[in-house]
């Protein structure tokens, strides 16, 4: 399996991120990658290949123009004001306030996430730009042929909406690059968002339409993050009713629970029958996760793997999401991947 990356990633490197009460190094960090393409390395996956550049044109099919503008200055702007600490939001437009967005970048970083966890730096805007970059380009060698391609995205995306950023994630590297599939003429593209987190961002982004189908398997949303979304009951709006699939599952969940929820989701895409597969690949599934309270061990990436490509017979972008034991994130990866490739 070919793999895209870029060691652009280590330009988004935060110093800070507020989690269960305190200011902490973020779990979204650069080693993660490194130990990801070490195991691609050390089991001779396949060619790791640069990405190509693209313009933002793919991005601005998913996300508005103003948020983009925002993400592109937003850290100089916070630079301006406050020196150089990353660039962190402190209070949103819960219920009751207006969703106006405000002029000031202390208001407009309020305006546009959803949590505390994810700093803007100096390097985020080329580090998300080039993510895209890498899960496009895994687009175009789809394109070309190849059965599947491993796209090394960093920073992740799924809780990314059209002018949202949080959980980590800024650009919806997997929601781009569907779109990007559609464009390329994909009738029917099949969203498969296995991380931990529910992709809230990938499933706004394509509630209302029925040639995206999304489909997730998550920790429920009335214990998780992201919280208020992630629902069994929400399955799409208008044309898009029925196309938006969701799994939730309690904290605990093992391989037994967990499979017959996979095997579910598995028969959905099959009936849609997609042109092409996009995985949200998230790791923090597994049992030694430090964020997450599921308890998949190593081995059962592999059956995941496998029965994606026992059930799903297109093209399929493997795009990377979560995951943050940073010891095994690399053998879990490559073993969902190895389970893909030897069915
Ligand atoms: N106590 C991804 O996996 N913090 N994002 C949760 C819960 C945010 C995860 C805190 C987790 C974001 C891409
Ligand atoms: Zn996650």
């Amino acid at each position: 399996m070919i793999s895209v990356f870029s060691k652009d990633h280590r330009l988004h490197f935060g110093q800070h991120e507020l989690i269960d009460g305190r200011f902490v190094t973020p779990f979204e960090c650069p080693e993660r990658m490194e130990r990801i393409m070490q195991r691609i390395a050390e089991v001779k996956l396949g060619e790791v290949v640069e990405p190509l550049e693209f313009s933002l044109d793919p991005v601005a099919r998913v996300h508005a123009l103003e948020f983009i503008e925002f993400l592109r200055t937003a850290y100089s702007r916070w630079r301006q004001r406050h020196g150089d600490s990353d660039a962190l939001p402190i209070c949103w437009p819960s219920r009751t306030f207006r969703q106006k967005p405000p002029a000031e970048i202390d208001g407009e970083l309020s305006y546009y996430s959803f949590d505390a966890g994810t700093p803007i730096t100096a390097g985020t805007w080329r580090a998300i730009t080039v993510s895209v970059n890498v899960a496009l380009t895994g687009v175009d060698i789809l394109q070309g042929g190849q059965k599947s391609v491993f796209s090394a995205c960093r920073p992740p995306g799924h809780h990314a909406a059209s002018d949202i950023y949080g959980g980590y994630s800024f650009f919806n590297n997997a929601a781009v690059a569907a779109q990007a599939m559609v464009d390329g003429g994909a009738e029917r593209v099949a969203l498969l968002d296995v991380d931990y987190h529910h992709g809230n961002g990938s499933q706004s982004i394509f509630y209302d339409r029925a040639d995206v189908l999304y489909v997730s398997l998550h920790g429920d949303p009335q214990q998780e993050f992201p919280y208020f979304l992630g629902y069994a009951d929400e399955t799409g709006t208008g044309t898009g009713e029925g196309y938006n699939r969701n799994f939730p599952m309690p904290w605990g969940t093992q391989w037994e629970g967990y499979q017959e929820c996979l095997d579910r989701g598995l028969t959905l895409i099959q009936n849609f029958s997609p042109d092409a597969l996009v995985v949200s690949l998230g790791v923090d599934t597994y049992e030694k996760d430090p964020i997450s309270k599921f308890r998949l061990r190593s081995e059962d990436f592999l059956k995941i793997g496998s029965k994606i490509v026992q059930k799903i017979h297109c093209p399929c972008l493997f795009v990377m999401e979560g995951g943050y034991a940073v010891d095994e994130i690399g053998i879990n990866v490559v073993n969902l991947l190895t389970g893909f490739l030897n069915g």
